[in-house]
């Protein structure tokens, strides 16, 4: 330990931050803190430069503290800092949805602004509600979810999500929801490279809820195209395509939750086209702006909006809206964003890599506690054997000594390790994540 950490931490007062997500006794008596980054590393407290093997939390697709997007921001902090977005508006938010369009799943033409993912999902579904009832079938109010959905943590998105942590935690939900059945089946689908062969049948669920349901009280599906937080948890083939004839088949309109699936993750912008399955509604943040400032947002189809601008035209059509809803520095960041990712084909760039990451994690087969191997572009999960009474010691062991030891940086969810490089990476940089975790696992007890 250098000279500078003793600095850094006799300076700070850890007391009164309360950290989400974390273990805060445990962090304060032992804290990581990154205190700068460029590209594909960050730099700690203790002066160590550490890889970022998850692109920021899934985020940073474009690569740390990128000139363009820096730049696009320090200028829009000058010229306007904020506006309101009620009744008024200005030009950088626009230019950030047009920029979307473009690049959105056929027909997701529209755009709503929000600051986060959790936001998104809230107004995702508060638009599908409020769509049913501008045409007159207000009585489909059912939201469905699925069993270890991650969909942030507003009361919509814990009620329609599928972590039992939030039911220990909080209890209360809203009351219309139900829930598909996930699909992850070791017995079935371990080691499949991309997309596993079994489980497309698991989409049929939606058939059961609807016959005890009826399709009449049925507002939307929600699903991640890929579970990420829940475990790296890929869609079976044809699952998807399952889920779509059957919500058209009973009007259920079909959100995908891609908070984490845009921009370049999955290989394409988006999984709905890496799956080749369009939803009626999208959700999207994170790398929307390269995680450098907070937005999040929804993508709608055509026939969506168009179907609230009926009333008259000085009411207003959708009672919905955040005081950031597109606020300035995001949208900046965001055409930034957007443009440095086509700027630099890095959509394209991560597809390509794609099957190098997968051979890579595929190698892994055979090491200690190593139960599953999963991937999709430029993902992929690492799931090991609990240790008995303990569920997430094990990966959580392993998340501590790939950055004390290894200088990398992984996330462990339960007991699976993810990794979710930037765009940006090469090939030396997986070769040393994966190198990394490869050491850490023989290492663990
Ligand atoms: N939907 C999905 C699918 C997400 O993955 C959210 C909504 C919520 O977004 P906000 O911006 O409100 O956090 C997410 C967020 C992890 C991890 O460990 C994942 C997320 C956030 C933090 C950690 O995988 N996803
Ligand atoms: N709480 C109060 C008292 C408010 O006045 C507002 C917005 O004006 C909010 C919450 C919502 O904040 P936001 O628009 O940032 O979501």
């Amino acid at each position: 330990m250098g000279g500078r950490e003793t600095d850094l931490l006799t300076q700070l007062n850890l007391g009164p931050l309360w950290i989400p997500f974390t273990a805060n006794r445990q962090f304060k008596q032992n804290p990581r803190l990154l205190v700068s980054a460029k590209d594909m590393h960050y730099m700690t407290h203790d002066g160590r430069q550490v890889l970022d093997g998850i692109s920021g939390m899934w985020a940073v697709n474009a690569g740390h503290c990128r000139q363009p997007i820096v730049e696009a921001i320090q200028k829009q902090a000058q010229t306007l800092d904020y506006a309101t977005a009620f009744q008024m508006h200005h030009p950088a938010a626009f230019q950030a949805a047009e920029r979307l369009a473009a690049i959105a799943p056929q027909g997701l033409d529209h755009v709503f602004f929000t600051s986060s993912g959790s936001e998104a999902v809230d107004t995702a579904l508060k638009i599908a509600l409020a769509y049913h009832r501008v045409r007159g079938e207000g009585t489909r109010r059912i939201l469905i979810g699925r069993e270890r959905g991650y969909h942030g943590v507003g009361f919509g998105g814990i009620s329609v999500g599928g972590m039992t942590g939030n039911r220990k935690a909080f209890g209360n939900m809203l009351g219309a929801v139900d829930h598909l059945p996930h699909t992850h089946d070791l017995d079935k689908n371990a080691f499949s490279r991309g997309q596993p062969q079994w489980g497309a049948h698991l989409a049929d669920a939606l058939e059961n809820l609807v016959t005890l349901h009826d399709a009449s009280n049925i507002a939307a599906v929600i699903v991640e195209p890929m579970a990420g937080s829940t475990g790296v948890l890929i869609p079976p083939q044809g699952y998807l395509q399952r889920l779509r004839e059957i919500c058209d088949k009973h009007g259920i309109l079909l959100i995908f939750d891609e908070v984490i699936t845009g921009f370049g993750r999955t290989g394409k912008a988006f999984a709905a086209q890496t799956f080749g399955v369009t939803p009626d509604l999208m959700t999207f943040a994170k790398a929307v702006t390269n995680a450098a400032v907070p937005m999040g947002g929804v993508m709608v189809k055509k026939g969506i909006y168009d179907a609230f601008m009926t009333g008259p035209e000085n009411a207003i059509e959708f009672f919905h809206g955040y005081t950031y809803s597109g606020h300035p520095l995001a949208s900046a960041a965001a055409v930034a964003a957007l443009d440095l990712f086509k700027n630099e084909g890095l959509f394209e760039r991560g597809e390509s890599l794609a099957p190098y990451l997968a051979d890579l994690v595929h190698g892994l087969k055979g090491l200690p506690h190593v139960i599953d191997i999963r991937n999709i572009g430029m993902v992929a999960g690492i799931e090991l054997a609990p240790i008995p009474g303990k569920p997430g010691a094990r990966a959580f062991e392993a998340f501590l000594r790939a950055y004390e030891k290894k200088n990398v940086l992984v996330r462990t969810t339960g007991d699976v390790i993810a990794l979710s490089p930037s765009l940006i990476a090469e090939k030396k940089h997986l070769d040393e994540m994966v190198g990394a975790i490869a050491d850490v696992l023989k290492t663990l007890p």
